[in-house]
Order: C-alpha cells, then structure tokens, then sequence
C-alpha cells in the first residue's frame, strides 16, 4: 500500500478493511452536495452505503472536510455534508482549494477517482459519468481524463443523454478506455431508454469483469475500466417523454449563459422538475444497483 498525502484520513473501518484485505467500494459525493436535493441525498447516500454493506463489503464515501480528504464518512459526518449550503464541487483542480478554505466538498467521479486511487481502492460506484458537453463541445468533463489515467473499475449507468454521448464514447476510445456493457451491448443511457451506442466489450458477471480488468492492468495498461450497467428497463422515461426535456433544459443552459461547474447540477434539477420527479426516482434506483454490482466486483477482486 502507498503511504498517503499527509491531508488524507482513513475512516477506521476502511483503515482495517484494507489491513484484512476485504472488499471496499468507494462512492462520490458530488451526488450528495450537488446532485440531489435534501433530503433525498442522505437517504441515498446512507442506503448506497447499506447497499454495499449487505455484499459483505465496506463503503467508503469519499468527501473533503475539515481540511480533510476523508476516505469513508461517519454518519455525522454524512449528515453534516448533506446539510452543508456552502459545499464545492470538488474536480482534480479542487482539492486544494477546499483544504485551504475548509470548505467541504462533494468529489465528482474524477476527484474521487483521484482520493480513491491515492488510498489504494479499485472499485468505486458512481451514477453517471460526465462527458462532452451539448452545448458547448469544448466543456469536456475531468471525469473523462480522470477515466483515462486512473486504473479503477468504475461503475455507472452510463451518461445522461443530456450529453453528446458520441462525442463522450470517441473521447474514451481515443484515451484508450474500455467501456464494458454490462449485460447488454450498447452504451445505457441513464433513464432514456438505451442510446444504440455500442460498448467495447459486453461481460455478464461481476467475475468477468475482475478477469477483464486484471488482464487489462497485467498488461501495464494504465486507464480505468468502465462498468456500464443499464437501469431496469421500467424505470426508463419514454424517448417520447424525455426527449423534449433534454432539448428544453440543453436551450435554457445557452440562453443563461451557465457555464463550467454549473452546467451539469443546472441540468439534473430541470431534468427532475420537468419529469415530475422521475428522473430523480430513477436516478436513485440506478445508483443503488451501481452501488450493488460495484460491491459484487469487489468481492469478487479480493479472491
Ligand atoms: N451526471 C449525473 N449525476 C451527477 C453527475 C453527473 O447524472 O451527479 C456529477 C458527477 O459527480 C460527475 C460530475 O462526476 O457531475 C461531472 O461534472 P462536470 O461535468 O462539471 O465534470
Ligand atoms: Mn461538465
């Protein structure tokens, strides 16, 4: 194991995890600072971190508190991040911004690719990447950058349709990313039903993951391998439905100029108001069988 940066801290349950060498899943927190409203963050985030605990593996909500990377929260403290007004969106270039200022912050699936790798976890459970941006293509997620450098087994439901998602696919192509579909052949598109997008690789069970991920690292491959598991397809929002959502929300982000961090939290509210809720029900159903599949793989990886 690596010795950490002195800001790191290991919650006790993660600390003697890796010492018995169990199963730990990372989880973001962007989900719960930026991503949900009160109180449905802290429900998520306490049933995602139940979700891994009934696998037999620990969660280790990663999150910047105090002057702190934590890795893995306790309840006060996940309480107290739901409840924070003053959270930063914490990416690769905001670390050090939320440690200077004490401010907390919810890590994006780049930052806690970054805090879970600097600890030495390799599995971490996420909602939905980031991508190239509709609206403006030069807006590329650090999530993509962090997929291409960072060698975990991320578990998402794909990326929102509020996206380009071609553009996004070509970007992890070109990084040299595998984007594996679990369970069916095309890139999930989040709650929209499935974009027909082909993934690199479809695997069924959590052990050909680990099998395709080992392989991939013996050979000095560096990237992160992307698990892609579409949501139940009852829980999609008809193309019908969600179509005319994802234009009006991507044309409001352009008339009010919202640019950078703010696009993608801008968008996942509108998204939710203007499905009466069902994006967000979706949203939470996906994240905790993310959460389940992730803990699975992890299991599955100790052996
Ligand atoms: N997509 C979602 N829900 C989310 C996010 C993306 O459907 O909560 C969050 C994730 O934390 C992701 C981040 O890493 O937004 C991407 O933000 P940006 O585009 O600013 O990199
Ligand atoms: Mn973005």
């Amino acid at each position: 194991m690596k010795t950490l940066p002195a800001a790191f801290s290991l919650h006790p349950s993660v600390a003697s995890a890796q010492q018995e060498k169990q199963a730990i899943v990372a989880l973001e927190s962007t989900v719960i600072t930026h991503g949900l409203p009160r109180p449905q963050n802290l429900q998520l985030a306490q049933e995602m971190e139940e979700t891994v605990r009934a696998e037999g593996a620990t969660p280790a909500t990663i999150a910047l508190m105090h002057g702190e990377v934590k890795i893995g929260l306790t309840p006060a403290e996940l309480q107290e991040l739901s409840l924070a007004e003053n959270a930063l969106k914490i990416s690769l270039r905001d670390f050090a911004s939320s440690l200077l200022t004490g401010k907390p912050g919810g890590t994006t699936v780049a930052g806690t690719m970054f805090a879970a790798h600097a600890a030495s976890l390799s599995v971490f459970a996420t909602g939905g990447i980031g991508g190239v941006h509709k609206e403006a293509r030069y807006d590329v997620s650090t999530d993509l950058q962090a997929l291409a450098s960072l060698p975990l087994m991320v578990v998402c439901a794909g990326a929102k349709s509020i996206l380009d998602l071609p553009a996004t696919l070509e970007y992890l192509e070109t990084m040299g990313v595998p984007v594996i579909g679990y369970g069916t052949d095309t890139f999930p598109e989040f709650f929209s039903p499935s974009s027909g997008l082909p993934v690199s690789l479809r695997l069924d069970s959590a052990a050909q993951v680990v099998q395709f991920a080992r392989q991939h690292w013996v050979l000095g491959m560096k990237s992160a391998v992307l698990v892609c598991q579409p949501l139940p397809a009852e829980l999609t929002i008809p193309a019908g439905e969600i179509e005319p959502v994802l234009r009006q929300v991507s044309q409001e982000v352009t008339e009010k100029g919202i640019r950078g961090q703010k696009v993608t939290p801008y968008e996942l509210l509108r998204v939710n108001e203007l499905t009466a809720g069902k994006s967000m029900q979706a949203n939470l159903s996906l994240l905790k069988n993310n959460a389940r599949l992730a803990a699975q793989i992890a299991l599955a990886y100790r052996d």
